[in-house]
């Protein structure tokens, strides 16, 4: 999934001071940071995962498929009104960036496509469906939908429907992890859509220049509704996007559980460090339409059949299990147990009362943070 790298070009002019190293590393390049973090990440690109994660990174990315399936059916049987946003196809990026959080401290902030973000953290499948379903029972109590799961609890800051939004919001949350000292980052998701909106890069400024706590994550699932990047974005290699504002950039397989683990430990490192924010750019794409009701009519069904035959990141955990000697009866048993899991949640969350017409009235201004 990685595009071709350009040919980098020495900057004309640098304010960074220039050092030589006495083994005449790169130290010599004034704009080393920019890319030091890819050459860390490139020099152990596979997170070396015990068995027991590995089989986790399955089952998790497994979850996320087997929900959103049965959540694309539950909106056909209009039992999810709304838009409804599907994750299949990016699972690879939500588990390998969020199994190397450290949820006690760290928060996450995203978009609309947010189940999946959601699941990683080992949610209950059954709150998350009554969420999409409308049911008291869901995680933001049946008003928020498939758009906006919000967890305090979690320290998941939803599920935004305003493109890019949540890029600024994200930079709020890291000045209060910054402020408070509680050690912990933000992790902000946003598209490739989203990466052409103003206030990111009013975002990337402030977070560069007061060193915040904070991971800016572009999915580039390669569509921003019905169109295609290399449409809409002059540079689609995003992970450069922040070389203005001197943040560290690196460019990811998103399709690849192990490539984005290893990058996230990398990315984690450097924030937790103190030094500012990394840009990572997670190439993947989405298998469906922008939401279930885009019939996806602006690409060939030739082009989603090679992503999901050459590039699926399941699959290709499948083939590591393989090769490491666990047999396909075992995984296939491991996907029988999620889909029975999945059925529950849309039965439980098809027979959960919708929540009270009182609460029309909660929930709508927050007096005390
Ligand atoms: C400020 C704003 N402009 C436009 C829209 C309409 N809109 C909703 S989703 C979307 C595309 C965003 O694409 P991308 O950021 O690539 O995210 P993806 O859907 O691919 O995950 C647009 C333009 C919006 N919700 N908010
Ligand atoms: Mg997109």
């Amino acid at each position: 999934m990685a595009k071709k790298p350009a040919a980098r070009k020495a900057p004309a002019k640098s304010r960074a001071a220039s050092k030589v190293s006495e083994t005449g590393s790169s130290i010599e390049d004034p704009d080393f940071i920019l890319h030091s973090l890819q050459e860390e990440f490139e020099a152990a690109k596979s997170f070396v995962a015990n068995d027991e994660q590995m089989l986790e990174f399955y089952r998790q990315m497994l979850l996320i498929r087997r929900f959103e399936e049965k959540a694309g059916q539950l909106y056909g049987l209009g039992l999810i009104g709304g838009f409804c946003h599907l994750y299949i196809g990016q699972e690879a990026v939500a588990i390998g960036l969020q199994s190397a959080l450290d949820n006690d401290r760290d928060s996450v902030i995203t978009g609309y496509r947010d189940h999946g973000h959601m699941l990683a953290y080992g949610i209950d499948p059954k709150v998350i469906m009554a969420e999409l379903t409308g049911r008291e029972a869901g995680i933001s109590g049946g008003k928020g939908g498939s758009m906006h799961m919000f967890s305090t609890e979690h320290k998941f800051y939803g599920g935004h429907g305003i493109v890019g939004a949540q890029v600024a919001l994200g930079g709020g949350l890291a000045l209060a992890h910054q402020y408070n000292e509680d050690g912990g980052l933000c992790l902000a998701y946003f598209g490739d859509g989203a990466a052409n909106q103003g206030q990111v890069y009013e975002t990337f400024n402030m977070a560069a220049l007061w060193k915040l706590p904070i991971v800016f994550v572009v999915e580039d699932n390669q569509y921003a509704m019905g169109t295609a990047s290399s449409r809409s974005s002059a540079e689609t290699r995003f992970h450069r996007r922040g070389t203005a504002f001197r943040i560290p950039g690196m460019e990811v397989d998103g399709m690849n559980v192990l490539e984005v683990r290893a990058a996230a430990e990398v990315a984690f490192k450097h924030v937790r460090e103190g030094n500012g924010p990394v840009l990572m750019e997670l190439n993947t794409y989405r298998y469906r339409g922008h939401s279930m009701s885009d019939p996806a009519k602006y690409r060939t069904r030739d082009e989603v059949q090679e992503q999901r035959d050459n590039h699926d990141p399941i699959e290709r955990m499948k083939s590591v299990l393989i090769e490491a000697g666990h047999d396909e009866a075992d995984l296939k048993a491991i996907d029988k147990g999620i889909r029975k899991i999945v059925t529950e949640a849309a039965d439980f969350s098809e027979n959960s009362p919708e929540p009270q017409p009182a609460e029309l009235y909660t929930d709508i201004l927050v007096e005390k943070y």
